[in-house]
């Protein structure tokens, strides 16, 4: 299990290391790159080509612009786009430069700053292919709903 991390810029980086975490967590060879697409756009690119000849699974891309769209033009692995919250607009800017792309291209984008359930859509992604993957997932899903169940018994008996 192999997925590539790309964001933006280093400022990115408190946003999405949570994601990080999460493929760790779960066993995923994971290769993470501060690249900007506008500042670095070579260095980008052979990145993304040697993804492409490497056996990645997946690349998460987080960014306050339109690098996710960018490295999606360059490959047909599956690019899953994180907008980041920046200091103007709300991220509204970033979601809608990365959500919006040509037919033919698309990014699986998640919610602003989702770098969280980006991992996890990466890992329900991976899980076609690997399925121990997938049997975790489904544990993860039952310990969930059981923790959800807890609170809820906990809650009810506070207000009775
Ligand atoms: C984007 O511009 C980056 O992904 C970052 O979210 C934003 C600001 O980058 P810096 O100017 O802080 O490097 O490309």
């Amino acid at each position: 299990m192999k997925a590539a991390v790309i964001m933006g810029s280093a400022s990115d980086e408190a946003k999405v290391e949570k994601g990080i975490a999460i493929l760790k967590e779960y066993g995923v060879d994971v290769e993470v790159r501060a690249l900007s697409a506008h500042r670095a756009h070579r260095a980008l690119s052979e990145f993304v080509e040697e993804c492409n000849n490497n056996g990645t699974d997946v690349i998460l891309t987080a960014a306050g612009m339109a690098l996710p769209g960018v490295v999606a033009s360059m490959t047909v692995l599956p690019v899953i786009g994180i907008p980041i919250k920046g200091a103007s607009l709300d991220g509204m800017d970033a979601l809608l430069s990365i959500v919006q792309m040509p037919s033919g291209i698309p990014v699986a984008t998640v919610a602003i700053d989702g770098a969280k359930n980006a991992a996890w859509l990466a890992l329900e992604i991976m899980a076609i292919k690997y399925p121990e993957l997938s049997e975790k997932l489904k544990d993860n899903r039952q310990a969930m709903e059981k923790a959800c169940l807890d609170t809820n018994n906990e809650i009810s008996e506070k207000y009775r």
